[in-house]
């Protein structure tokens, strides 16, 4: 009886996924997360007017739960503004803070004597790293950022709006990014395998999954009609790219992947090789404070008011730096004003 009822459950939870999508504002992100879940999860910018382009909002995470019944239960966190201020230092901990604040209450549930039978497992399985479609290289930003986070999480990287490539720049492209990986030693998660010790098909899949590393994405929420055919794609005076043909880009295979393949792999590197550094870390960490005497509450609290004014201090700069550019294009606009004065009152002496 108990062991129908234990089924039963596990069922009705199916799988259980997070993923995080990060990159700079435009690369498509609301719309890839829209069409990998097939409906209109993130809603568009709220606040898209042309006027309020040049305030700094910051970074925001923020979660969406798709619960479609069947059976998978899929979180995708979004982080709109990533890349957007001066100063990046503030997105990487806070997309850190963020990862790292799901692997604490998942230490702090373990350690209960009673646990929550409502506790939600938070963590983030695999991060989606969106690169600009440049054909040029990696730029610093996505250097830092992958080489940051993925002591923490399995990313992913994959670029944002690919069809804007002709195929042999994506082909140049990819390979420039992957050389670049390796130069920084980013360990990025690269569907691992074994040939000595995985089966033929998984070395088969993994390589191939492998070989396309960066993923080239294509968002589209709209379904069009192609010979009786109903598909997703954008469609451009010239032709159609469609979403879910391998041709046309890698979605396909990606969320497969993803969703499907390797879903459990992500799960089980979060867990036990991701997760349980972090927690070996806190824990010697915590281990040594306690040796050294040093990690009574008031010192605690110490460090939490240095790091309070440390981020207050942060942001004043970042306000100060905002303030001094306004005041310089306003000087630059005044200058041209002037100019525009003088071009006026010589035009009026010829005149006269
Ligand atoms: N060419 C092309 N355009 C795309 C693609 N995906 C999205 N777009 C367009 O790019 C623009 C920005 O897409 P979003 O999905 O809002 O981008 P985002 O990364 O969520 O941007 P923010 O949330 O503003 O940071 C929209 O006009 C989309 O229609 C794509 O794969 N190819
Ligand atoms: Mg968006």
């Amino acid at each position: 009886m108990a062991h129908r009822v234990g089924r039963r459950k596990n069922v009705k939870k199916g799988f259980q996924f997070t993923l995080m999508a990060v990159g700079a504002s435009g690369l498509g992100r609301t719309t890839f997360i829209n069409t990998l879940c097939d409906a209109d999860v993130v809603p568009k910018r709220e606040c898209d007017e042309p006027e309020m382009a040049h305030i700094e909002e910051g970074i925001k995470i923020k979660p969406y739960s798709v619960e479609d019944g069947v059976k998978i239960s899929l979180t995708v966190v979004d982080t709109p503004g990533f890349g957007d201020m001066i100063d990046n230092e503030y997105c990487f901990q806070e997309i850190l803070g963020y990862l790292e604040r799901q692997y604490d209450d998942i230490l702090s549930e373990e350690s209960r004597i009673k646990r929550n039978p409502r506790f939600r497992d938070n963590r983030v399985h695999a991060l989606l790293y969106f690169i600009a479609p440049t054909g040029h290289s990696l730029r610093e930003i996505d250097i830092e950022l992958m080489k940051r986070l993925s002591p923490r999480i399995n990313v992913i990287p994959v670029i944002g709006k690919s069809d804007t490539l002709t195929p042999s720049e994506l082909a140049d492209f990819k390979k420039r990014i992957m050389q670049d990986i390796e130069h920084y030693n980013i360990p990025i998660y690269n569907f691992p395998y074994d040939p000595e010790e995985d089966d033929e098909e998984t070395v088969y899949e993994n390589s191939e999954l492998r070989s396309l590393l960066p993923f080239a994405l294509i968002g589209c929420e709209e379904e069009i009609v192609v010979n009786g055919r109903k598909v997703r794609a954008r469609q451009y005076p010239w032709g159609i790219v469609e979403v879910d043909n391998s041709q046309h880009c890698d979605f396909a295979k990606l969320r497969f992947a993803l969703l499907s393949s390797h879903l459990q792999d992500l799960k089980e590197i979060t867990h036990d090789y991701l997760y349980e550094n972090y927690r070996t870390e806190k824990l010697s960490r915590s281990a040594e404070n306690l040796a050294e005497g040093d990690s009574s509450q008031e010192d605690h609290h110490m460090r939490m008011r240095e790091e309070q004014t440390r981020k207050e201090e942060d942001k004043l700069r970042e306000i100060e730096l905002k303030v001094q550019r306004e005041l310089k294009e306003k000087q630059q606009e005044l200058v041209a004003k002037q100019q525009q004065l003088r071009d006026i009152d010589a035009n009026l002496v010829t005149v006269q």
